[in-house]
């Protein structure tokens, strides 16, 4: 059955979050959501057709806080995690040999502690994919110096549970620090330079020993909010804007709904963004609407006023995403997109001033 795959990365932590949908239901689980990532998943989910049922933990984190407590509030998804991690507040205690579900497909948990001592990897129901956290990272590992770290339990989870997959099998990791998006157990097994080719548990725990890492920056905040799984009100709020029912796109875009603007149009002011051929066309405009083409926009900031929501519009809703986006940077708070422009807003049936009949 048909799976349907995102890897999505947080620059900010290089943490790799995994998104996992069956093709046929469109239910899917998110390994290892990131806090200040939630809208970005959230919209490509909504993009994608997706119901996210469960957002599912490799392991508590000490650099980042998990986005999973917000996407429970926000989407009704259950919160999983290893009933080894210590964490309160789940929905479903993870461990060894349970099978996570989502529609036709399933994710078999498999204990892989050492970074952690509640670490967990998950294997895709065909082995065709791991997703290992920070147990196994490509051509290295997680870190084995604090939250109960032990190296010679990632050497035997390394070599017992993920090594013994198939050479095929593709390893998706919680962190790359340089970039790489994915391995295989054959790579691995081959080339990784602390548990790979003849290299012993004793060789890889007098490397570990020497890694000589400086502590994450976040752990003290992060690994607390963790062990409550990431409960949104301890943790910093997600300000989206609350001055119309917006919503992110995972372009990054603000939409508003186009019936909200029909009748809150003395609130905003709507700037139409095309040509002025295109303003006085069939099409028609928006009543009231202020014409300020795209490519003049950066120099014509001034004409807007700075304390009333802009809503912006052109044909399709593609020049008015780019004009959102100047309008941020020149410092406007509340402006949002007309998504679909005005051929959505006229095939709505929404108020027209001018145009053909
Ligand atoms: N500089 C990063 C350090 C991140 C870090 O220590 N990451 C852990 C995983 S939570 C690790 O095992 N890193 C392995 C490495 O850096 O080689 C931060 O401050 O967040
Ligand atoms: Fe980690």
């Amino acid at each position: 059955m048909a799976l349907i795959f995102r890897q999505l990365f947080d620059p900010q932590s290089s943490t790799y979050s995994y998104l996992l949908g069956c093709g046929k239901s469109g239910d899917a689980v998110l390994i290892d959501p990131v806090f200040e990532q939630v809208r970005r998943d959230q919209a490509l989910i909504a993009e994608l057709g997706l119901r996210l049922v469960c957002t599912i933990e490799t392991h508590i984190h000490a650099d980042h806080v998990t986005g999973a407590s917000l996407l429970k509030q926000r989407l009704g998804s259950r919160v999983a995690l290893s009933a080894e991690s210590g964490a309160t507040g789940a929905d479903t205690y993870l461990a060894h040999g349970d099978r996570i579900g989502f529609g036709e497909r399933s994710l078999e948990v498999r204990a892989t502690p050492g970074h952690t001592h509640g670490c967990l990897s998950f294997v895709l129901d065909d082995e065709s994919m791991a997703f290992t956290g920070d147990c196994l990272l490509i051509r290295g590992c997680g870190r084995t110096d604090f939250q109960d770290g032990d190296p010679r339990a990632t050497f035997r989870s390394v070599h017992l549970q993920l090594f013994t997959l198939p050479d095929s099998c593709l390893l998706y990791p919680g962190h790359d620090y340089r970039g790489l998006t994915v391995s295989s157990v054959g790579e691995e097994k081959r080339f990784n330079p602390r548990l790979g080719g003849a290299l012993s548990e004793r060789d890889f725990a007098g490397f570990m020993k020497n890694l000589n890492l400086p502590h994450p920056k976040k752990i003290d905040i992060a690994v607390p909010a963790n062990l409550k799984c990431g409960r949104p009100e301890e943790s910093q709020p997600m300000h989206d804007p609350d001055w119309a029912p917006l919503t992110c796109n995972f372009a990054g875009i603000w939409e508003i709904p186009l019936h909200w603007v029909e009748e809150h149009l003395s609130a905003v002011q709507v700037l139409d963004v095309r040509e002025p051929d295109e303003y006085t066309g069939p099409l028609g405009r928006i009543p009231g609407a202020k014409l300020i083409p795209l490519g003049e926009l950066s120099d014509r900031t001034a004409e807007l006023a700075n304390d009333k929501p802009i809503v912006a519009v052109c044909r399709a809703g593609g020049r008015s995403a780019q004009a959102t986006l100047i309008l941020q940077q020149a410092g406007f708070s509340k402006v949002a997109n007309l998504p679909g422009g005005m051929l959505r807003w006229r095939g709505e049936g929404h108020i027209v001033e001018g145009g053909k009949v």
